[in-house]
């Protein structure tokens, strides 16, 4: 029997070369979070559509970050998949979040792929691709950024993590708050610039560029290959 393990042994910090400077990569002490690739914001007929997107651009990313995750679970690093939902009585759905946009349908009302950003209809679920595996942290969030009224900032402070790798949909709204949160809480954060889009290709790309300013004012961004290759995944690839 073979004790040689799958995966070449990484050492506790590797660099991963980043923007605006490289970025120390703590495997232990790093979390994998994959925002809301859930049917709503991915596929027609859900929330993402009801808004007025193109929802089929999102889907861009998913091979990349298939990869990621798969490199991500193979070190044994934390994962988390946050999923944006509300109760079925909508009582955590802030009336001024019920309201907004006037879309073809509203948080709540029945779609093509059951009630639109309700937890446990068909298009609140994290696309197959991606599925979680059991151990893996999955967080409902009733708003846009993953601390606000959800116990993330517990579920990291007890697996001592203070790095993350963010990824998801869509990046200025879901993924740029969820950043911008955990900045302020004291989390060094990279967002993986190919594992991420929006609706809106300049609003993605205006915020790389914001994050990484002023010597990363909240953090850093690299592509998924550069994140590989610190992690030795290259040579397995
Ligand atoms: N509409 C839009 O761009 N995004 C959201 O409403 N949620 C997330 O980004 N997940």
């Amino acid at each position: 029997m073979s004790l040689v393990p799958s995966v070449p042994p990484v050492p506790p910090v590797t660099l991963v070369s980043a923007q605006p400077y490289d970025f120390e990569l703590p495997t232990q002490h790093c979390a994998l979070v994959i925002i809301d690739m859930q049917r709503d914001f991915l596929e027609p007929g859900g929330f993402g559509d009801a808004l007025g997107n193109d929802v089929l651009r999102l889907q861009a990313i998913v091979p990349a970050l298939k990869t990621l995750l798969t490199a991500c679970r193979a070190q044994g690093m934390t994962i988390v998949h946050t999923i944006e939902c509300h109760r079925p009585d909508l009582s955590d759905c802030p009336p001024a979040k019920l309201k907004r946009g006037e879309g073809s349908l509203k948080i709540g009302d029945r779609g093509g792929m059951g009630r639109i950003l309700i937890a446990g209809e068909p298009g609140n679920g994290i696309i197959d691709d991606l599925a979680p595996l059991p151990g893996e942290i999955v967080l409902e969030k009733p708003g846009k950024g993953a601390f606000c009224r959800t116990p993330f900032e517990a579920l990291l402070q007890e697996r001592g993590i203070t790095h993350l790798l963010l990824t998801g949909v869509t990046t200025e709204v879901c993924v740029q708050t969820t950043m911008r949160e955990a900045n302020d809480r004291g989390y060094e954060c990279l967002l993986v610039e190919d594992c991420t889009e929006s609706y809106f290709a300049a609003f993605k790309e205006a915020t790389l560029a914001m994050v990484t300013a002023q010597g990363g004012i909240v953090g850093w961004t690299a592509p998924s290959t550069n994140v590989l290759a610190a992690m030795n995944w290259n040579v397995l690839a």
